[in-house]
């Protein structure tokens, strides 16, 4: 692991000794401290995030927060809110978000991240990018030196637009593929309706804020995982609570 260090201010060292799922439930605890009455919060995708949601109903339940609403990232995010006694409201019906909590599949020193892994990476970028504060809720295990080495980028396509977008992104040094669906049948589908393409770029993002244009410029592009000073905190779960190099 390189001597590169997340900037102090940005990390928040949990300590934890046990498994990744123990982290991850020991940042959602984190996170949620940061919330307080009367806030509206905006709600990521992924099962960290998941957590967080949990872990703001436990609080809710317990009086401890009170005027609470969410802004959801994803259907999926908006179930687990009503699961867990948070309300939600949609984005159009609030004009600020206090504080964000989203997962990532990767995140630099530069704060800059990779998402996408749960193909919610559009609303997300919109949610996360709004709130006051954006608060990336992680394991050390997503701490890496430079983007694009070993997560696939995501990026939401028009299935109208499918296959100039995929020689698009291959004239830009890609290697992309079609996310299919687990169950074989068929492509990933969005709930906004599109599709989702992984770029592999073998030697890694160079550039992560260059590439996240040129990718939007792509008619046909909706979305992509690249997010460029989004994040303002990360929190990063690691095993022997000491703040993470990578
Ligand atoms: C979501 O959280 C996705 O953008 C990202 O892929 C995922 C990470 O999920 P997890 O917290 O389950 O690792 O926002």
């Amino acid at each position: 692991r390189s001597s590169l260090r997340l900037a102090a201010t940005q990390v928040v060292a949990i300590k934890d000794p046990s498994s990744q799922d123990n982290l991850k439930r020991a940042v959602a605890k984190k996170a949620v401290e940061l919330v307080k009455s009367g806030m509206v919060v905006g709600l990521g995708t992924g099962s960290t995030s998941s957590m967080a949601i949990e872990e703001l109903g436990n609080l809710i339940k317990a009086n401890k927060l009170k005027d609470i609403v969410g802004v959801a990232t994803s259907y999926q995010s908006k179930v687990l809110a009503r699961q867990f006694g948070v309300k939600t409201v949609d984005l159009n019906d609030v004009n600020h978000i206090d504080i964000a909590f989203d997962g990532a599949d990767e995140v630099d020193a530069g704060m800059n991240l990779i998402k996408g892994g749960g193909a919610a990476h559009t609303m997300e970028k919109v949610v996360d990018s709004i709130a006051k504060e954006c608060v990336i809720l992680i394991d050390e295990t997503k701490v890496v030196k430079s983007l694009g080495l070993s997560f696939p980028l995501p990026v939401e396509v028009l299935p109208f637009a499918l296959a100039p977008v995929l020689r698009a992104l291959a004239a830009l040094g890609g290697q992309p593929e079609i996310r299919t669906a687990l169950r074989k049948d068929g492509p990933v589908i969005t709930d906004l309706g599109n599709m989702v393409v992984d770029v592999r770029f073998p030697e890694g993002v160079t550039d992560p804020a260059a590439l996240e244009t040129k990718i939007n410029m792509i008619p046909g592009v909706i979305e992509n995982g690249l997010f460029i000073n989004v994040a303002n905190k990360v929190l990063v779960g690691t095993k022997d609570g000491e703040e993470t190099s990578v």
